[in-house]
């Protein structure tokens, strides 16, 4: 995926140099964002709504789903932020995705996609992403402080994805918010467990380095108990997908598991 990513990075960078990118962004950097780890800690769902029109594990979900059909859809019916995917290979998104919804919905919006350098978060943020994904598995740790410290300079926030205890080594006073996938990326396979698994150790390394990031739970999680549980083991953010996106109206299967 990484090596996929460099080239299609590559391509685009040819096509926008960072400088026009910045120029056409111009009033857009200006823009002020929103708080998605304040969004969170403050919203008794705590869920953050995914878009995405297909995924390597489950394939098509739902090929011609609109931003404009789900994601206001979403805001009403009680989600706290929305991710967007941008990677066209693997989920059918795109750049034009996050600038639609970013004109649609006022929820802080995460820009999901595999960041591997620095002009995807100018991208990012010109695009109107309000946080950034980044991956533990993807990045050194270096690149994690840097790409993080880079996010704060342009006023994004940070969601670092770790999936194993030892990727904790990634975290740094930049992140915002420190999810586990519950999604190993090998096998494919969700498993909510996870979660619990991690808690105690991100919640002891944190402590340690005397840091405090929100904890999200991120992949397979469909039913509302599992939330719930997830919220005694100290997660304020949810971050869910296929169990909305399998629909046909996604933001009335959200509005429906809130309750
Ligand atoms: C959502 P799900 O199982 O609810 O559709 O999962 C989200 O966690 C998943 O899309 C995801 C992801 C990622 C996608 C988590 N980490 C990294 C792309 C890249």
């Amino acid at each position: 995926i990484v090596a996929n990513k460099r080239i299609e990075v590559e391509r685009q960078k040819q096509a926008v140099k960072l400088q026009t990118l910045l120029g056409l962004g111009g009033e857009r950097l200006e823009r002020p964002t929103r708080s998605m780890r304040a969004a969170l800690a403050a919203s008794p769902s705590g869920i953050i709504a995914e878009f995405k029109r297909k995924s390597p594990s489950k394939g098509w979900l739902h090929p011609d789903a609109a931003v404009a059909g789900v994601l206001p859809a979403y805001e009403k019916g009680g989600a706290s932020a929305c991710s967007v995917l941008t990677d066209s290979n693997f989920f059918g998104g795109s750049l034009g995705d996050l600038c639609k919804a970013r004109n649609l919905v006022n929820l802080p919006l995460l820009r999901k996609d595999f960041i591997i350098d620095e002009y995807q978060l100018y991208q990012a943020r010109v695009m109107g992403a309000d946080a950034v994904l980044l991956i533990a598995a993807c990045l050194s740790p270096e690149q994690c402080l840097a790409f993080a410290e880079l996010a704060h300079t342009l006023n994004m926030e940070v969601l670092l994805e770790i999936h194993s205890e030892t990727e904790l080594e990634h975290l740094n006073p930049s992140v915002d918010m420190l999810g586990v996938n519950n999604r190993n990326l090998g096998t494919f396979h969700t498993d909510v467990e996870n979660s619990f698994r991690l808690a105690e150790a991100m919640q002891t390394v944190t402590r340690e380095k005397n840091l405090s990031p929100l904890l999200v739970s991120e992949s397979g999680i469909s039913a509302t108990d599992t939330v719930a549980s997830l919220r005694k083991a100290e997660f304020r953010g949810f971050l869910i997908g296929e169990t909305f996106m399998k629909t046909e109206q996604p933001g009335e299967t959200l509005a429906q598991f809130i309750g």
